[in-house]
């Protein structure tokens, strides 16, 4: 057994991890007390339900999952909602204070309070585990328990299980969806320490997951609950290969391994299809080509970036349903072939496929695209431009010092941001001739 361990850090972490229990629970055929209700033996496969659940007395599946907050609203509105039974008590970590969207306070003032008590928690689910891949962790970076605390947590993982995956799935903040000033901030001094302590992040951005709420969906007035559902329906994706029995991509390892070839460029652009508003639902009949061109479209990406500016230097694709793997390779040799100058040709097969039959709860068939992008570029330079207007006149920059904080990790953090810009430059321009 491969044990995944998930941490969910913040409102928007719980909110969205939230989300991702219910979904796989419910495509596991696991109830909202844990009990196992689904038949089929595809879906309840025991091996493949130890990754993300151990089973705990009278039969009952517990998520492996440990849910940390500086304030208690969100985790109270999870105890009180309709999955309070779901989790192992034990494994909620809360304070009191907050962060108030400030990254030192959840860095190294608030969250460095609390953090051994996370990590004590975390020791017992590793205790309980035959053989642990690694860690996930879901959480936002725009604000300062997540984003601080998260990228803290990350930090001590990484210091103290040094030879286990460690993935996040990290919320990217947008002007369009929240208005609170310093985000670019927290952002970039989160994204520094995540260019050298995670091992692989999927960046889901508010952006791009705004503008599928309001243009391919025609909602006028998305909540965090449709963003949400959006970023359930592309992790339950991402982890269908650690979920089902299968080859590819079937551990944490193994993806990076096929879409990392520098280690400092970890940061993925993921997609999903198939997304239609309501109203055109009924009158879709899909098919896998359908899904292929969908995927592959800017307007599918949950990653506000067009990957037709830059060059895919890897990519994975997973299908879900019931189709002919023939069609699957026949349709994925005829997007890559139309669009071949998109991906570098300095990595032959670059690009990976595969099939799984259980189809995800809400449709027939679906698939998710994830993608090593140097079109990636575009996000980061969002919002290093934000950060750097501000620091420029040191706009706010007092409540960060106030924690205790030094300018200079500001400065070190804007550089390493650049830098990673120019890697992804580099590798965009470089071609297979050694000049
Ligand atoms: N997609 C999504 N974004 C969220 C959610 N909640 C908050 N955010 C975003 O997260 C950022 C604020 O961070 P938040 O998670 O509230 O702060 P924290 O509790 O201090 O970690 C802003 O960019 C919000 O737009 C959510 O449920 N879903
Ligand atoms: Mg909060």
């Amino acid at each position: 057994m491969r044990e995944i361990i998930h941490i969910q850090v913040g409102q928007c972490g719980n909110q969205v991890g939230n989300k991702f229990w219910e979904t796989i629970s419910t495509e596991h055929g696991i109830d909202a007390t844990g009990l196992l209700t689904g038949k089929n033996a595809e879906q309840s496969d025991p091996d493949s339900l130890g990754v993300y659940y151990n089973q705990g007395s009278g039969g009952k599946y517990v998520p492996r999952a440990v849910l940390v907050d500086l304030e208690p609203g969100t985790m109270d509105a999870i105890r009180n909602g309709p999955h309070s039974e779901l989790f192992r008590p034990d494994n909620f970590v809360v304070g009191q204070s907050g962060a108030g969207n400030n990254w030192a306070k959840g860095y190294y003032t608030e969250g460095a309070e609390l953090h051994e008590q996370v990590l004590e928690c975390l020791k017992k689910e590793v205790e309980k585990t035959d053989c642990l891949q690694g860690f996930q962790l879901t959480h936002s970076l725009g604000g300062g328990t997540g984003s601080g605390m998260g990228t803290l947590l990350v930090s001590k993982i990484k210091e103290e299980f040094p030879d286990r995956m460690l993935a996040t799935f990290s919320v990217v903040p947008s002007p369009k969806v929240s208005d609170t000033v310093v985000e670019p901030y927290n952002a970039t001094l989160s994204f520094h320490q995540l260019v050298e302590n995670a091992n692989q992040t999927f960046c889901i951005d508010n952006e791009a997951l705004y503008s599928i709420c309001t243009k391919t969906l025609k909602l006028r007035n998305p909540s965090y609950d449709h963003l949400n559902l959006l970023v359930s329906r592309v992790m339950s994706g991402i982890t269908t290969g650690f979920r089902f029995p299968g080859q590819l991509n079937s551990d944490l390892r193994k993806l990076a391994v096929n879409m990392i070839p520098f280690p400092r460029l970890h940061f993925f652009c993921v997609g999903y299809a198939p997304l239609s508003s309501e109203a055109s639902q009924s009158y879709r009949n899909l098919t896998v080509s359908d899904l292929t061109s969908q995927l592959f479209d800017t307007k599918n990406m949950m990653t506000a970036c067009d990957p037709r500016s830059g060059r895919y230097l890897t990519a994975a694709v997973y299908f879900r349903g019931n189709m002919s793997m023939k069609e699957v390779d026949e349709q994925m040799n005829l997007i890559q072939t139309r669009t071949s100058e998109q991906f570098v040709e300095w990595i032959p097969n670059n690009v990976q496929t595969a099939v799984c039959n259980v189809a995800p709860v809400d449709a027939e068939m679906a698939a998710t695209f994830i993608g090593n992008t140097t079109s990636i570029q575009e996000l980061f330079k969002r919002v290093g431009e934000q950060f750097s207007s501000m620091f420029k006149r040191k706009a706010f920059l007092h409540w960060y010092t106030g924690e205790g904080m030094d300018e200079a990790e500001f400065t070190e953090a804007e550089a390493n941001l650049q830098d990673l810009l120019n890697e992804y430059q580099q590798y965009q321009e470089a071609t297979t001739s050694y000049e």
